[in-house]
């Protein structure tokens, strides 16, 4: 474990850095006008998501961590998530860029000043192993990934600057495509969830024992060129490929196509970031909602994972029985093990990062896009909603769909392959995609 010395450093840097991911989302990159629009009914305005990060931050370390007085309580209202539905928070009397900056400055400067004086193995849970103030640095990173997906929704020329050049990805030994499609997971036991992991969610917790028959899984995302195939063999006018749902889904909403996409003298562009490009073959499919992966895998002759099925294959060692907490081992996330952060802005070829490979040889599972899963959100056996239900429990039930490993708008604090997020089944605007699984024939 981390001295408490340690884990100042830690949190300092994990503050100061994210903050920095926000400006360059929002006052480095957009003029007020542009903040301060709603660019979808979908998304709030940048400058709403800015100002939500600062509140949640006086809410959860200066008040609840820190004992001190509140700031702003009068704002709280204006920045909680549930009073305000994201299509109406345009409405709102909401801090300006510049003040929401300076209110997050000062907010930011508390924190900081009582940094050196917390205690992390007082005894109180709160404070355990630094939880909050891990929590609130993860909860502004998530919230960048949405600022992502406004900016990605957001029409006009690009203002986020692309890194040079865009590296290569290793792909191994072998070039890609030609690594086993599928593998085979043995029937058995695997530990699920996390117990121990200190900036672990509510919804990770706790670890159990999980008992899956043997299945395939795909070792690869679904890639831009496998999901042509589906569209050109008339996926999306066969009824027999959707779930009733989504069919349902397919007929009221008119899509033939990811997100973001369009055919141009016939062939197939997207937009990505304000940027006009052909659709890159070996990339995952990104920007289709579970419905249309849902289809695809029927369609493919496969299904979509199930939640346990995608952890099995992400974190299971057989060597040991040990869960890992990423795929290639417990080393925390490195440049060669996955396309995570923000350090390209989109998905690299499918099967790329050896280095990254889960020990039954499955690639890509954290980083490049989101993967949605068969599951229903919930629970795992033993939940406690810790430290507040409106972060995991008021979902269950909701009819939301779980998603698993991270994308490259995703930061590498959020990439532990124990993490869950969810949405609702027809979402595009993610950064998501998807593997296939089957099942596997009796031995
Ligand atoms: C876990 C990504 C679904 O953005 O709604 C942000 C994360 N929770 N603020 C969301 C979250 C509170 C959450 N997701
Ligand atoms: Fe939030």
């Amino acid at each position: 474990r981390p001295t408490d010395d340690q884990l100042r450093r830690r949190i300092a840097a994990g503050l100061g850095e994210v903050r920095v991911r926000s400006h360059g989302l929002t006052v480095d990159a957009l003029d007020d006008a542009e903040l301060l629009r709603q660019h979808s009914p979908l998304m709030s305005p940048l400058v709403w998501d800015l100002a939500h990060a600062g509140n949640y931050e006086e809410q959860w370390l200066i008040r609840a961590a820190q004992g001190q007085e509140a700031i702003r309580p009068d704002i709280d209202v204006l920045y909680d998530a549930f009073e305000n539905p994201r299509a109406r928070r345009v409405e709102l009397p909401l801090l300006s860029p510049g003040e929401a900056q300076e209110y997050n400055a000062r907010v930011r400067r508390r924190v900081l000043d009582h940094l050196d004086r917390a205690v992390f193995d007082s005894g109180a849970a709160l404070l355990d192993g630094g939880f909050v103030y891990g929590m609130v640095i993860q909860h502004e990173h998530q919230h960048d990934e949405t600022m992502l997906a406004t900016h990605q929704l957001r029409r006009g020329d690009p203002v986020l600057r692309e890194p040079a050049p865009p590296a290569p990805p290793p792909t191994g030994g072998q070039p890609a495509g030609t690594e086993a499609e599928e593998v085979r997971i043995p029937a058995g036991p695997f530990t699920m969830g996390v117990s121990d992991e200190p900036w672990a969610y509510d919804n990770e917790r706790p670890a159990h024992v999980v008992r899956l028959p043997a299945y395939h899984i795909d070792t690869a995302a679904v890639t831009n060129a496998r999901y042509l195939e589906f569209m050109a063999d008339g996926g999306y006018d066969q009824a027999r490929w959707w779930s009733p749902a989504g069919w349902e889904w397919r007929n009221r909403s008119g899509k033939r196509s990811p997100a973001f996409w369009r055919r141009d003298a016939g062939q197939w562009l997207r937009r990505r970031l304000g940027r006009v490009e052909p659709v890159p073959p070996d990339e995952p499919v990104q920007h289709v909602c579970f419905y249309e992966a849902e289809a695809y895998a029927r369609w493919a002759g496969k299904r979509l994972p199930t939640e346990a099925e995608w952890e099995k294959a992400a974190r299971h060692d057989p060597a040991t029985g040990r869960s890992r907490l990423y795929p290639w081992g417990d080393a925390e996330p490195g440049e060669h093990h996955a396309n995570l952060g923000q350090r390209l802005l989109r998905p690299t070829p499918a099967a790329a990062f050896p280095a990254g490979a889960s020990p039954y040889g499955v690639r890509q599972l954290v980083g490049d896009v989101w993967e949605w899963t068969a599951t229903d959100f919930a629970g795992y056996p033993g939940f406690r909603a810790f430290p507040y239900r409106e972060y995991s429990e008021v979902f269950f039930g909701g009819g939301y769909k779980v998603l698993r490993g991270g994308s490259w708008a995703s930061h590498p604090v959020s990439a532990r392959a124990s993490f869950r997020n969810w949405d609702l089944p027809i979402r595009r605007q993610i950064f998501a995609g998807f593997r296939c699984a089957r099942d596997a024939e009796a031995a």
